[in-house]
């Protein structure tokens, strides 16, 4: 028997749930999305579901149950049951699907916090972390940054230096699973109840460190290579574990790069902390490019903004508006033929 309120379920939920025709079935939540069915975390115990037709033909791709959603099931034999319907999500993270101009694809639903962990070694990157943060702070999920492996030699100066202009809207953590002095921090910052989804390349210890925060193993991690020193990829899907009186954990198969799916490009300015020169821009729609006395390009001449950290937000806020476009356009164009195909039936009538 499983008390679904240790894997987040509550009262907000609950009301949720009353909004559905499903209300009077049960629920459960998703804790691992196989090729051709879900893991679902029930009050009864473990189940392999799979989705109605009209779930799996009548959704966009991306409405499709993913990890951390609540769903709402019709149960049978001992341990299969059928998604009738899945609850409104909040906070999701999502991607931008590879491939696509503007497809997103869902990650994790329902989600609190993202750790966004990054390994002291080459896959150090202020760059992916920036791009983290755009697509996590989207859905007003609190990014956190984890840099593992701190028992490896690093420049502890050069990375806080390299962070500075990001600090102020992530907490950073430096760990290593040689040192619970440096877990304990990790773990003391995680609520109960609350679910944190980890991302980052693979290799870089998310599973790792997973399992040192519920001081037992819960996750499978890969073992070093060692002919090449790196670790081998062992997550091939997510997962979600539980930390005892604590939060809910979901663990990603690395995810090297991520295509922004970011409807909201004026929100990046706040995000890589240039704001406050974004203010005295002599033009208040300036977009900080190539308009006289803008104030952004101005503490870029001066030193005062990294010229990096510059091009790291145009190029990121040329990803946004690019993907927030197209997404527009798409559902215009949906709308549209919409209306071409009932004008076409109302002809076929008469
Ligand atoms: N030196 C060191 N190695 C670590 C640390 N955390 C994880 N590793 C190693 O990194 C490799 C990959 O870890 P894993 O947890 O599977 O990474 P994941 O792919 O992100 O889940 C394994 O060989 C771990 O033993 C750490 O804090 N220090
Ligand atoms: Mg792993
Ligand atoms: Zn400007």
């Amino acid at each position: 028997m499983n008390n679904l309120s240790l894997y987040g379920w509550n009262d907000s939920l609950f009301q949720l749930k009353q909004t559905s025709q499903y209300k009077h079935l049960f629920h459960g939540r998703v804790s691992a999305v196989n090729k051709t069915n879900y893991e679902v975390i029930t009050e009864g115990g473990l189940l392999l579901c799979e989705l109605t037709g009209n779930l799996l033909y009548g959704r966009s791709l991306f409405e499709l149950p993913c990890t951390g959603d609540w769903i709402i099931f019709q149960p049978f034999d001992d341990n299969k049951g059928i998604i009738v319907d899945v609850l409104p999500r909040k906070h999701t993270l999502f991607r931008k699907k590879s491939g696509t101009i503007s497809d997103r694809q869902a990650i994790a639903s329902h989600v609190d916090k993202a750790f966004i962990v990054q390994s002291l070694d080459a896959n150090f990157s202020v760059r992916r972390t920036e791009r983290f943060m755009v697509q996590v702070l989207e859905e007003n999920i609190q990014p956190v940054l984890i840099l593992t492996k701190s028992d490896l030699e690093f420049s502890r100066h050069q990375v806080d230096e390299s962070l500075k202009h990001i600090a102020r809207q992530i907490p950073i953590f430096f760990t290593s699973i040689l040192s619970p002095e440096t877990i304990l921090p990790v773990r003391k910052f995680i609520r109960q109840g609350e679910s944190i989804v980890f991302v980052g390349s693979s290799g870089v210890g998310k599973s790792s460190l997973i399992n040192v925060l519920c001081e037992r193993t819960v996750l499978p991690t890969s073992e070093i290579s060692k002919s090449s020193g790196k670790g081998r990829h062992t997550s091939t899907r997510r997962e979600m574990v539980l930390m005892d009186d604590s939060g809910i954990l979901i663990d990603t198969p690395g995810v090297r790069e991520f295509g922004l799916a970011s409807d909201n490009p004026e929100a990046l300015a706040d995000i890589f902390d240039i704001s406050d020169f974004a203010e005295s821009c002599r033009f208040e729609n300036c977009t900080h490019v190539d308009e006289p006395g803008c104030a952004v390009v101005e503490a870029v001449n001066n030193g005062l903004l990294k010229f990096e950290v510059y091009n790291s937000y145009l190029k990121l806020r040329k990803e946004s508006w690019y993907f927030s476009t197209s997404e527009h356009e798409k559902r215009k164009r949906d709308k549209y033929f919409a209306r071409v195909s009932d004008e076409a039936k109302r002809i076929k009538k008469r």
